[in-house]
């Protein structure tokens, strides 16, 4: 029997997972996304033109590979519509190659007007949430009050709706956000319709049998793993497993499936959104590094918090995913640097030392202690695994002696060409 690889980004997103993907796509039969919804925003590029996914999986530009929404999705259906939509002029097989779980929870319009009033209630302790909706339907699918893809294949789906759109209007009437029901509500009807053409099924059998019968599937990560429900910088997190162990629950994979786990990470750090970020650069070192790596977000063009390199966090994410190989992204963007830092242990507010991330994490002023490198301080392009310049190599060498994972390809851009791999 073939195994499950997962790819999941070890920081707070934004490591470049899309272009991963992509570039793996041709190597696997599957591709299956198991956690987060349109808060995710996946960007490839090829063939000169910028595509970014937020609920379809990287795998849908090629046409032999099969695409995964999994159980552990929330679904904007709204969202889905304008996405498959846009796709629509690549003459893409998308019918035939996508496949959506039926247990997979629906994001309605209302859960996205709740986004918006309980950050609004937060005031200045704000998530920093993309607004999409994704913590208050998590919330209902905990609560088990949620609805889910399955349920709109149901005479009572309607009834269903009103029901727990009521509950949400309660909640509403305390908060003061304006909305037009009748339009979110016609939008919402309309774009459930357009999710009935496609493949609804139980995708935890459809992927187990894809594993019996020996097709190797990718299952790909959203959002980071310091994003993690459980192991994130809580309450500054999303609202869903981003780790290894959510690709098992969010796809009906047993975890003896799992194969290799890609950790993928940047040569830097950057996050969005509120909550701690020890290396966080707020000079004209941080605002060149945002400059030169474009680092807006991709859903909602926010700017991204840049800042050096983290292990203390890293290894962090390594533990908990159990990472078997390192994929280093936009090692470009540090070209213009002459010296590059590497942050390798926290000071905390007592003074001790250490390279584990302390449970008072969010809530006190973490020091990093750097250990600076020298910078390669030239272009990456066409760049071969023999042929890199010496302080990249170093930096590498230092990465990997520190993290005890091999790197198994370096990014020097963001085109599929523009790829090396190493070991
Ligand atoms: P949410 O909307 O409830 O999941 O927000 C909770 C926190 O999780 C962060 N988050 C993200 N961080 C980085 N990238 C994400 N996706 C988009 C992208 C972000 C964008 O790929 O660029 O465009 O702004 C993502 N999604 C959620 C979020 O910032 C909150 O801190
Ligand atoms: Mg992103």
């Amino acid at each position: 029997m073939s195994k499950v690889d997962v790819l999941l980004g070890l920081q707070w997103g934004d490591e470049g997972k899309g272009k991963i993907v992509d570039v793996f796509a041709p190597k696997y039969d599957v591709v299956a996304r198991f956690q987060g919804g349109p808060n995710a925003g996946h960007t490839l590029e090829f063939d000169g033109i910028k595509h970014v996914l937020h609920q379809i999986p990287s795998g849908i530009f090629r046409e032999k590979t099969k695409n995964v929404i999994g159980n552990g999705v929330v679904l904007d259906p709204i969202v889905f519509k304008t996405e498959i939509e846009k796709l629509q002029k690549f003459n893409l097989n998308i019918k035939a190659n996508l496949f959506i779980s039926k247990k997979a929870t629906l994001i309605l319009p209302t859960h996205r007007l709740l986004d918006q009033a309980y950050e609004k209630e937060k005031g200045e302790n704000k998530i920093g949430s993309t607004l999409k909706g994704i913590g208050p339907t998590y919330q209902d699918k905990i609560g088990r009050q949620g609805l889910r893809v399955g349920d709109i294949l149901a005479d009572n789906f309607s009834d269903k709706f009103k029901k727990l759109t009521s509950i949400h209007f309660n909640i509403l009437k305390a908060h003061d956000i304006q909305y037009d029901w009748n339009e979110l509500e016609k939008q919402f009807l309309d774009a459930i319709t357009f999710l009935k053409q496609f493949n609804l099924i139980e995708s935890e059998y459809f992927l187990n049998n894809e594993l019996k019968k020996g097709s190797s599937i990718l299952a790909e990560g959203a959002q980071g793993s310091l994003l993690d429900i459980d192991f994130g910088s809580y309450p500054f997190v999303t609202s869903s497993n981003t780790v290894t162990a959510g690709a098992c629950t969010g796809l009906g994979i047993a975890p003896h499936k799992i194969g290799e786990v890609f950790g993928i990470f940047k040569a830097y750090s950057t996050r969005v959104g509120s909550g701690p970020f020890p290396t966080e650069l707020l000079d004209d070192q941080g605002e060149l590094m945002r400059k030169q790596g474009n680092e807006f977000g991709s859903t909602t063009g926010r700017p991204r918090r840049c800042g050096w390199i983290d292990l203390p966090s890293l290894k962090y994410s390594i533990m908990i995913n159990g990472v078997t190989q390192l994929l280093m992204m936009k090692a470009d963007v540090l070209n213009i640097f002459s010296t590059i830092k590497v942050c390798t242990k926290y000071q905390l507010k007592d003074g001790t030392i250490t390279d584990a991330l302390p449970y008072e994490f969010v809530n006190q002023k973490i020091t990093p202690v750097y250990t600076e490198l020298k910078g390669w301080n030239t272009e990456l392009s066409g760049i071969s695994d023999k042929a890199m310049p010496f302080e990249l190599s170093q930096y590498i060498d230092f990465l990997e002696e520190e993290l005890k994972v091999p790197i198994t390809l370096i990014s020097t851009g963001p085109d599929r060409t523009q790829t090396v791999y190493r070991h």
